[in-house]
């Protein structure tokens, strides 16, 4: 008779705070022992002289999520889940976006629809508010959160998604009293319009001008005012996808305040650059075409600053999947379309853990904590999952990764995600995950995945405590 169902022996096992070696002991999906010599388990893997991990909560991943005709992302939450697995990644947490004039309970009801039975891993919800009627702030919104829906995304830019500063403060509001964490995609609308229209103006529509529209100074500005925002009404925000240093410098000026700003980055600020959207009038770089836009290679450097000396808060993927040569993706309806319609978004679920632990751990710019910390802990605590999720502790969920240092080229081929392409094509890494674990069960073996549709269970999330509520009157 074994004493445990999984016993991971010799582990080198890291936590937000600290390293040491270790067996781990799982019974029913769940950590039931850490510690020295750890008796049987029916199934035991020896990690001696590898990293182990928690699973990486990807924070910030659009799957499946409705757009109008033509476009369709390329991943539901089958093959995004999947891709996410064999990357290290154990839960995702991505967006129910309500349409405007949709009731947001309408939204998530049909985001329930589009993940059972076919997610492989853990998930929870965000929602997007774009529509925050009197209903949405008094009823919706407040009943959603108590129910375990405890985090929402909301723009400073996109016409059908973006809401004015009024707006935004009764949607802060709401989190604050509630205990909600409010992600915010800070860009000026105005100003990328204005942009937009004298480029257009000029003839200047390949895809490398979305840069041009989307100058950090529109990033700043809408951050600098969504840390207003969030000073006024007394309440934590998360800035989203932070690219480059007039963001980060907003968010240092905002922490040496004392406000609870906190802040996530995603690896395209770190591995690539506006140039990677094209010279002259070359349609490939549409397949790097996001927002904020990749900048330069001194604000990638601001960017690995931010990771190491504890800017960030979280690291997420910001996983925005469309085919590049297909007619519902960038090439809208089979053309070359001016940047103003090429889809905004990249994939990158099954690359972000390995490209911070090969480039972030292993070339020595951060430590394997603050990996953990940046990958998994940090978004568990940001969005309510925290200690379930997002650390190797007693009584956690055994979700894991077992690093296998080896070197490695990216190739859009070995990836599991729908897309036709990645934008760290060819890319030269150092690690990647050999094993990965969800409650237990080896779902990625290094090269083989395990992990049928529908085995990933639904997260109710709890208060975040980056969030807690707050009931005073301001
Ligand atoms: N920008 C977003 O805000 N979301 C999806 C992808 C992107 O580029
Ligand atoms: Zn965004
Ligand atoms: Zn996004």
């Amino acid at each position: 008779m074994s004493d445990f169902d999984l016993v991971i022996r010799n582990a080198r096992a890291v936590t937000a705070s600290d390293i040491f070696l270790c067996d781990i002991g799982v019974r029913d999906g769940l950590i039931v022992q850490v510690g020295q010599s750890l008796g049987t388990g029916k199934c035991e893997i020896d990690a001696a002289g590898r990293y182990v991990t928690p699973g990486g909560v990807d924070g910030h991943c659009h799957l499946d999520q409705p757009h109008a005709e033509p476009i369709r992302m390329a991943d539901d939450f089958d093959t995004g889940t999947l891709s996410a697995a064999c990357g290290g990644t154990t839960t995702v947490i991505p967006f129910a976006a309500q349409a405007k004039g949709q009731s947001l309970r309408a939204a998530v009801d049909d985001y329930h629809k589009r993940a059972g039975g076919k997610a492989r891993i853990d998930y929870a919800f965000h929602m997007i508010v774009s529509d925050p009627t009197p209903t949405v702030l008094h009823e919706e919104l407040p009943a959603l959160i108590q129910e375990g829906y405890t985090s929402f995304k909301i723009y400073m830019t996109y016409d059908d998604l973006k809401l004015d500063d009024g707006q935004i403060l009764d949607v802060l509001s709401v989190a604050r009293e509630y205990g909600a964490m409010c992600m915010v995609h800070a860009e000026n609308a105005d100003c990328i319009e204005w942009l937009t229209r004298k480029l257009e103006a000029a003839g200047r529509v390949a895809p490398r001008f979305h840069s041009h529209a989307r100058p950090m100074l529109v990033e700043r500005e809408a951050t600098h005012r969504a840390i207003a925002l969030s000073e006024l009404v007394d309440v934590p925000i998360l800035v989203v996808h932070v690219s480059g240093r007039e963001a980060v410098e907003q968010i240092r000026w905002a922490r040496g305040q004392g406000l609870n700003i906190y802040a996530e980055t995603c690896p395209q600020y770190l591995f690539l650059t506006a140039e990677d959207l094209g010279i002259d009038d070359q349609y490939e770089g549409a397949k790097c075409v996001c927002s904020p836009p990749p900048r330069d290679k001194s604000n990638q450097q601001v960017i690995w600053n931010g990771l190491a000396d504890g800017l960030f808060t979280v690291f997420s993927s910001d996983h925005a999947p469309y085919k590049y040569d297909d007619a519902a993706g960038k090439k809208p309806g089979g053309k070359e379309v001016a940047f103003r319609h090429i889809p905004n978004g990249i994939p990158g679920l099954e690359t972000r853990m390995p490209l911070l632990w090969s480039e972030g751990v292993m070339a020595g710019r951060i430590t394997p904590q603050r990996f953990v910390e940046l990958t998994s802990t940090n978004a568990a605590k940001a969005y309510g999952l925290y200690p379930r999720k997002g650390t190797l502790s007693i009584g956690a969920d055994a979700d894991m990764v077992i690093w296998d240092e080896r070197d490695l080229e990216i190739r859009n081929s070995m990836l599991h995600h729908a897309v036709d392409y990645t934008p760290y094509e060819s890319m030269h890494l150092s690690a990647w995950p050999g094993v990965t674990l969800s409650r237990g069960e080896v779902i990625w073996d290094g090269s083989q995945a395990s992990c049928p549709p529908g085995r990933g269970k639904f997260l109710t999330c709890d208060t975040p405590s980056l969030a807690p509520r707050k009931l005073m009157e301001i």
